[in-house]
């Protein structure tokens, strides 16, 4: 009898901890971006790209959605290389698993912008708001970068 008392009385302080433990998480932000950057478009080019690093220190999310005020519409897409061709697609969802990072980044997945009203201009910023499905919404400035003036800008923590 003793022992299941004391038992009941464990799994009572356990359950508490684990409700308080579930308000801090919910208060903080488990989810940083990161070494934003986007890509400068010559004038006439319609469509941008924007890099970054997510890490995840929540549990399991996903990005789900962006916009930019630089654009008219912003989609998530993969990219894929066959034959030395690459072709990216338009996907719903990114999976970000709890404590992961995935990085966004040339030659794999990014945020599109879709209809660019002006060309993004390197040295300026511009504005993305990531939308994630349990994390919400996540707005970052995104320093606009000319890849082909400084490859590794991006790198550069500075700028
Ligand atoms: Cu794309």
């Amino acid at each position: 009898m003793i022992v299941t008392n004391s038992r009941r009385t464990v799994l009572g302080v356990l359950a508490a901890g684990l409700a308080c433990l579930s308000v801090t998480v919910a208060a903080e932000p488990s989810i940083h971006v990161v070494d934003a950057w986007a890509r400068a478009t010559p004038p006439g080019v319609e469509n941008g790209a924007v890099y970054c690093k997510i890490t995840n220190h929540g549990a399991a999310d996903r990005l789900v959605g962006a916009r930019s005020s630089a654009a008219r519409g912003a989609e998530i897409h993969a990219s894929s290389s066959e034959n030395g061709v690459v072709e990216m697609r338009r996907i719903d969802a990114l999976p970000i698993g709890a404590g992961a990072s995935v990085e966004l980044a040339p030659g794999g997945t990014h945020v599109m912008l879709l209809g660019l009203p002006a060309p993004l201009v390197a040295g300026t910023k511009v504005a993305l708001t990531l939308v994630f499905e349990a994390a919400g919404e996540i707005s970052v400035e995104v320093p606009v970068v000319d890849v082909r003036a400084a490859p590794t800008a991006h790198e550069h923590h500075a700028q």
